[in-house]
């Protein structure tokens, strides 16, 4: 039989987890893989190639310190929940837009849920050419393939899906479990947290994931269609986990945030990861079968804009009005000063403060 030298590592890493709690002779993992000391020491070292912390000795052996465990696909990979987002991963450690790289995939006819991972990107996508700063070591950059059987139409629907699940997902990693959010009415709404801890969550029209009003993650969604049908869509996410104040360029120190600046606290991406995927599947599955109106729901929990004065920059316009929240389509839904209902379906949505 052919093994080849990554499932070898991955099987050898898989038995130091499970065996972590001691040490593993080198001559006790070479009979448990039938390979000879020698192998198992260059599978050891290319481990810590990976990014593994090795504890080796001459006289007890090897053992794997699980405190500090990289950031990688076999990592992303081991107890995810889902049933077909992520379950194909391609992950790169250095990339230009993780957007661009899964356009590629799917142009190539990769599956629905294929999903691509960076650790940094070079040249991260914002809307309108705009730029996601995208630092290595301590963020999130993923894209995720669909193919959802809709008409192109109801696309732009898919990133208030995706803001649904990431604020799920946010409000894991900054929720106390006894947020009293949870309890009573929300039942089947994610918690929310109201100042304390975290702060205060919010999503904002149509992309954005705000902690006190600053942004901790945003949504890129991508369509390859023809007049009636999606060929596909990509739904590229980016959430600032670890990355500090100081490491953010001047531009974006009073407007972005992470959940480590709100929290205090290191995140595993990792743990985030797998969370926002199956948050992802389950919202995604959620809208195939009963339709947004769940979803609408579900995103005006988040939306703190409403009856609030907003200014909408379109190219070129502004308009300005009471916010409401997003329509059976969701277009987001304004009460001009006349008193008529505006529908808007693009532009950037601001507080209106008086100077
Ligand atoms: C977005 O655009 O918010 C969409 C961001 C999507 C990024 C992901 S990362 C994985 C995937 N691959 C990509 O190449 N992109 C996606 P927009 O609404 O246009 O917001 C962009 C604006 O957000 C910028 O002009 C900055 O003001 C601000 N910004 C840039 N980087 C930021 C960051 N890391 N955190 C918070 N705000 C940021």
């Amino acid at each position: 039989m052919k093994v080849n030298k990554i499932s070898t590592e991955q099987a050898i890493l898989r038995f130091l987890k499970k065996e972590s709690h001691s040490y593993l002779s080198g001559q006790a993992l070479s009979k448990a893989f039938g390979i000879s000391r020698t192998a198992i020491w260059k599978h050891m070292n290319a481990i810590k190639e990976m990014g593994y912390s090795i504890e080796a000795s001459p006289a007890k052996g090897y053992r794997l310190n699980l405190q500090n465990l990289p950031f990688n696909a076999i990592e992303i990979a081991t107890n995810l929940n889902t049933s077909f987002i992520a379950k194909n991963l391609s992950f790169y450690n250095k990339i230009e837009s993780t957007n661009d790289t899964a356009k590629e995939f799917a142009a190539n006819d990769a599956k629905e849920g294929f999903t691509v991972v960076a650790d940094y990107q070079k040249k991260g996508k914002g809307r309108l050419g705009r730029r996601w700063e995208s630092p290595a070591g301590v963020n999130i950059y993923t894209s995720i393939i669909l193919r959802p059987n809709i008409m192109p139409v109801f696309a732009p629907q898919l990133t208030l899906v995706a803001a649904v699940a990431v604020a799920e997902t946010v409000a894991k990693f900054l929720n106390p479990p006894t947020s009293p959010f949870s309890k009573g009415g929300l039942k089947d709404f994610p918690p929310l947290t109201e100042g304390g801890m975290g702060g205060f969550l919010s999503v904002k029209w149509p992309n954005d994931i705000l902690i006190n009003s600053k942004k901790v993650a945003g949504i890129l969604t991508e369509m390859d269609s023809e007049a009636d049908r999606i060929n596909f869509v990509i739904l590229g996410i980016g959430i600032n986990v670890n990355v500090t104040k100081k490491m953010l360029p001047p531009e974006l120190k009073s407007i972005a945030t992470s959940l480590k600046e709100e929290t205090g606290k290191e995140v595993s991406r990792t743990d985030l990861l797998q969370t926002l995927y199956l948050n992802i599947e389950t919202w995604y599955k959620k809208y195939l079968k009963e339709g947004f109106e769940l979803i609408r729901e579900a995103w005006n929990v988040y939306f703190k804009m409403a009856g609030k004065v907003v200014r909408i920059q379109q190219l070129g316009k502004t308009v300005e009005g009471i916010a409401i929240g997003i329509d059976t389509d969701g277009a987001l839904l304004l009460q001009d000063k006349g008193g008529s209902i505006i529908k808007i379906i693009s532009g950037e949505i601001e507080l209106y403060t008086a100077t």
